[in-house]
């Protein structure tokens, strides 16, 4: 095996050595209810994890929570036990720019815990990019764009609120794309909503929705011609999970494309996906596919499949966000755009400056490593006592 991945001189590798790993739960209000189909929140809850170097570096990353643990089955407090007990002391003394083997050593020690795991990968590539003086997307593999249109979600259920909130974003040039959360409430109600909603913003904005697993087959079935009638560019996760077949009965008969979410996590799970033909377009997370390594190969397979992708999101501040933006630089084609408005969701961002919106794009931070900085004050202020 060769001494190290990017054959750093000996005395840097020496400094490269993780040294302290710590994991912080902080939950910061949102500025609005967000309503999924299962569950509603007001605060955002993260695990922050710092990784510091024996050079001194500290490298940052973010585990996201929605809703404890009802979106996918970690929660913060999970993660922060499992990051302090199994995870951290399997990194500690390790070299960062072995980050391949890295996680190699954080599967033997722990089953899935994705978020975890994508949190600890993130703060490597912090550290290491740092370290080195480059963005985390040179050594992915480096840009192919350093913007990505970003969309904004609309979920607090009320349609005359949604179309307000849509209107100040497309007046400010921040979104012109929205993702409406649909299955809290019964499928005539958010049919009416969702028309509404169409009918308002109609040839200046562009809707796609995400049930959330709410629906059955019979019921998506129905409600899929009515969703195309009404102009939804893109219908997210119709159905749960576990129905990977019903979800590609679906897509046989559905007039609009169809995304899968929580239905691929691993690699196995978008090659199950990909061979049933099931979905138009693949959600990619951190969250899921424990970090940005996961993250590229998923969207490896998506991409052999013919299968597009989307920047999905679970409403992280400028450091989650920050860590996909170097993941998406580099894939080949993001032709669904992103949706990292978490940053603008929160009262307040956890880093010195956040990622910048403008024109209706989300912009890769330039500097090394994730390009954001932790804002210390602001972390301890919503830090879990
Ligand atoms: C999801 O299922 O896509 C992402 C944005 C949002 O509003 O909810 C999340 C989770
Ligand atoms: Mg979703």
């Amino acid at each position: 095996m060769p001494d190290t991945v990017l054959a750093l001189p000996a005395d840097l590798r020496r400094d490269v050595t993780i040294a302290e790993i710590t994991a912080t739960i902080v939950d910061v209000p949102t500025v609005r209810r967000h309503k999924l189909s299962s569950l509603s929140v007001t605060a955002q809850s993260y695990v922050i994890v710092e990784l510091r170097l024996g050079n001194g570096v500290i490298g940052i990353g973010e585990a996201a929570t929605l809703g404890g643990p009802r979106w996918s089955e970690e929660s913060v407090e999970a993660i922060k036990a499992n990051i302090d007990t199994y995870l951290a002391p399997m990194l500690i003394g390790q070299p960062v720019d072995r980050i391949a083997a890295a996680g190699l050593r954080l599967d033997e020690a722990a089953k899935r815990n994705n978020a975890a795991k994508g949190a600890l990968e993130s703060a490597m590539f912090d550290a290491l990019g740092q370290t080195l003086g480059v963005p985390a997307a040179d050594l992915l593999g480096g840009v192919v764009r350093d913007r990505i249109p970003v969309l904004w979600t609309l979920a607090s259920g009320d349609p005359v609120q949604e179309i307000e909130e849509a209107e100040r974003k497309l007046a400010a040039r921040l979104h012109n794309i929205f993702k409406i959360k649909i299955g809290a409430q019964s499928p005539r109600a958010d049919m009416a909503r969702l028309a509404r909603i169409a009918a308002a913003l109609e040839g200046r904005a562009s809707l796609i929705v995400d049930a959330n697993q709410a629906w059955d087959e019979t019921i998506s079935l129905h409600c899929l011609p009515q969703l195309a009638e009404i102009g939804v560019t893109l219908v997210e996760q119709p159905v749960p999970a576990w129905n990977v077949a019903g979800l590609a009965r679906l897509r046989a008969r559905s007039p609009v494309p169809l995304m899968a979410d929580e239905c691929v996590f691993s690699p196995q799970d978008m090659q199950h996906v990909a061979s049933l033909a099931a979905a138009d377009v693949v959600s990619l997370k951190l969250v899921k596919h424990a970090g940005l390594i996961g993250l590229q190969k998923v969207a490896a397979i998506a991409e052999a499949a013919g299968i597009g992708l989307y920047g999905g999101c679970l409403l992280e501040s400028s450091v989650g966000a920050a860590a996909h933006l170097h993941a998406f630089a580099g894939l080949r084609s993001m032709e669904w755009g992103c949706e990292h408005f978490g940053p603008q969701i929160l009262v307040e961002d956890l880093v010195e400056e956040p990622l910048r919106f403008a024109d209706f794009h989300i912009h890769l931070p330039s500097g090394p490593g994730l390009g954001v900085r932790l804002d210390r004050d602001r972390l301890r202020r919503f830090a879990r006592h």
